[in-house]
């Protein structure tokens, strides 16, 4: 045994204080079968040791660290590269719980399938037992989740994405109130692939798949799928949304949380830069993916972001798109299916470095600039802890989290949407979260230009019956005295000749301005049949070079024709739902056909 496996065996070891816990541990390692088990303890030491181990069994490519010090490299199977929905289940006790937007399968029968997978899968291998904390410590918001897995790319992301070890046993302390979920890589056959869910156990049960949202249980499964099935229950929200901080040159301090559709961009709206024109303006990030939401005391609604890290799409991130992401990946990383330089760095397409005149593409391939196919996966990632964001907020730390002034809901939407409304009141945002959409590209599905109804971001990682989120969100409005205003956003908009109005990324911290201003009742605005908008003199456009009255103007127009074909396209989805579907909504729907 050389010295790094004398290390990593040290970790064996370490026994788990709980007993409930232990015992499924033990309960798991009876049915798999492997023939070490190491328990996570979090440590410094630890870390080192599992990256040292990581590199030796080839799972990992140590990258160069005078470039990018402690980061990694990752190429996953080729056919294991995405979330896949088709094979992700709501095994709630009935069908009617999962709703008609869910995959539902029995839970019994489910799970001893399942079971039934994973006996013996781990023979020859290693468990690791990862306990973690979703959430700062302290708050009562957290929540503690066990990840037993044979994975040691996931043990190494999960170190990154939530905080592991030590101190989600100290969190949990002997209380009985924790996830379990057990992921099995098997052979990661696409045809033998499940992520099915237990939201009244508590359980998930991930098989044949190594990578992201699928294999890391504790982002999409429980943080969004389990934990909103939970917040339903017990009053508060578990939202697909980023959350931000909007500080004026006075220092009031604002905090936004926003859902946009997957693959919109809400990482680089999190970790926005102000335009040079905004002086003494700052904006924080606190999370960019998922918020947990609770009334406070105070009647506000509080919110926590669960994760520690970022797990971003690298392909188009750049120091103009996302100077404060570059600046986070230059250490402590995991890169995952980008391409590998000759120097031992990494590149995407859409990075600031030129195409590298050679390279290895992300399956180990040969790469020069001339290649018919991309360097790195469309979907590839990086794995980055958000202590490393230079505008983190320092509230991203705090138990109590942030009190959220402002909700956004956006898409990625070519035409009828304008840049920026907001909604005339709570019931009337939630209609707007419902209806959203956005346009498919051709990486998301195969067919082009139709928009994709996303209700609040959630359609893919709502946990229970849709129909029954909406009545959730309307239901919520009763327990805070001061709801956030909802606004509407939709950075996408193109003319007549399919170019963009608006410029986006650091520019949209002029849209933050106004939901800043209307959010204390400073900003003005005019009464549209869609909701309030803001009139060109409301709207900072100082220093926006060649961005004139009439831009704006189209940026924020609003065409009666496209309108109702909107509307005849938001009944599919509301036809779908229909049995479920609150009546306040339908009442809104009445309302904008009124208006309009
Ligand atoms: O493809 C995956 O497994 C990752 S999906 C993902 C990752 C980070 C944040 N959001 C998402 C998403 O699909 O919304
Ligand atoms: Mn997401």
């Amino acid at each position: 045994m050389n010295d790094t496996e004398t290390a990593f065996q040290r970790h064996g070891h370490v026994p788990a204080p709980h007993p409930e816990a232990r015992a499924w541990v033990m309960e798991m390692a009876d049915l798999t079968q492997p023939d070490r088990i190491f328990w996570c303890d979090g440590s410094e030491a630890e870390k080192e040791a599992l990256y040292a181990e990581a590199v030796r069994q080839g799972v990992l490519i140590r990258l160069n660290q005078e470039k990018l010090p402690g980061c990694y490299y990752h190429r996953s199977h080729p056919s294991d590269v995405a979330r896949v929905e088709q094979c992700t289940y709501i095994c709630s006790e009935t069908e009617v719980e999962a709703g008609p937007t869910n995959n539902w399968s029995e839970p019994k029968a489910m799970r001893s399938r399942l079971l039934g997978m994973a006996k013996d899968s781990m023979k020859g291998r290693t468990m690791y037992v990862v306990p973690y904390l979703m959430g700062p410590h302290g708050s009562p918001l957290a929540k503690v989740g066990i990840e037993l897995t044979d994975s040691i790319y996931v043990v190494l992301n999960m170190r990154i994405m939530a905080r592991m070890g030590q101190i989600a046993w100290n969190h949990l302390g002997m209380g009985t109130d924790f996830n379990r979920g057990l992921h099995c890589l098997l052979d990661l056959d696409p045809a033998r692939r499940l992520i099915c869910h237990f939201p009244e156990r508590n359980e998930i049960i991930s098989v044949g798949s190594g990578y992201g949202g699928n294999a890391l249980l504790g982002k999409k499964c429980l943080a969004l799928r389990i934990a909103s099935a939970l917040g339903r229950k017990e009053g508060w929200m578990a939202e697909h949304m980023l959350i931000m901080g909007v500080e004026s040159p006075t220092g009031e301090k604002s905090f936004v949380a926003a859902a946009f559709p997957s693959q919109c961009g809400k990482t680089n709206f999190a970790m926005l830069v102000p335009p040079e024109e905004f002086k003494g303006w700052k904006v924080w990030t606190v999370g960019d993916d998922i918020a947990w939401m609770k009334p406070g005391p105070d009647g506000r609604l509080w919110a926590i972001n669960p994760e520690a890290g970022f797990f971003g799409v690298a392909p188009g991130t750049n120091a103009k798109t996302n100077p404060n992401a570059m600046r986070t990946i230059q250490r402590d990383t995991i890169y995952t299916n980008v391409a590998l330089k000759p120097d031992g760095t990494v590149w995407w397409e859409g990075h600031d470095d030129p195409p590298p005149a050679e390279c290895l593409d992300w399956q180990g391939r040969p790469w020069a600039p001339d290649s018919k196919e991309k360097a790195a996966h469309p979907n590839s990632r990086f794995t980055a802890p958000m202590v490393n964001c230079p505008n983190l907020a320092p509230e991203a730390h705090d138990p109590a989290g942030v009190p959220i002034d402002a909700i956004i809901f956006g898409g990625r939407r070519p035409n009828t949407v304008p840049l920026v409304f907001q909604a005339f009141n709570w019931s009337h945002g939630v209609f707007l979260g419902a209806t959203m959409g956005s346009e498919t590209t051709a990486a998301a599905s195969g067919a082009v230009g139709q928009v994709r109804r996303d209700p609040m971001a959630m359609l893919p990682f709502c946990g229970y019956n849709m129909g029954r989120f909406f009545r959730h969100w309307l239901d919520m409005r009763k327990s805070i005295k001061y709801p956030p205003r909802i606004f509407h956003v939709n950075w996408f908009r193109k003319d007549g000749d399919g170019r963009f109005l608006w410029p986006g990324y650091g520019q949209n911290m002029r849209v933050l301005q106004w939901v800043f201003g209307r959010c204390r009742g400073r900003s003005g605005a005019h009464e549209t049949p869609l909701g309030w908008v803001p009139r060109f003199e409301d709207f900072n456009t100082e220093g926006l070079a060649g961005f004139t009255r009439e831009t704006f103007e189209k940026l924020q127009a609003m065409n009666a024709d496209e309108w109702k074909r909107e509307i005849l396209q938001q009944d599919e989805l509301f036809m779908n739902l229909y049995q479920f579907l609150p009546k306040d909504l339908i009442f809104q729907r009445e309302l904008l056909v009124a208006r309009l």
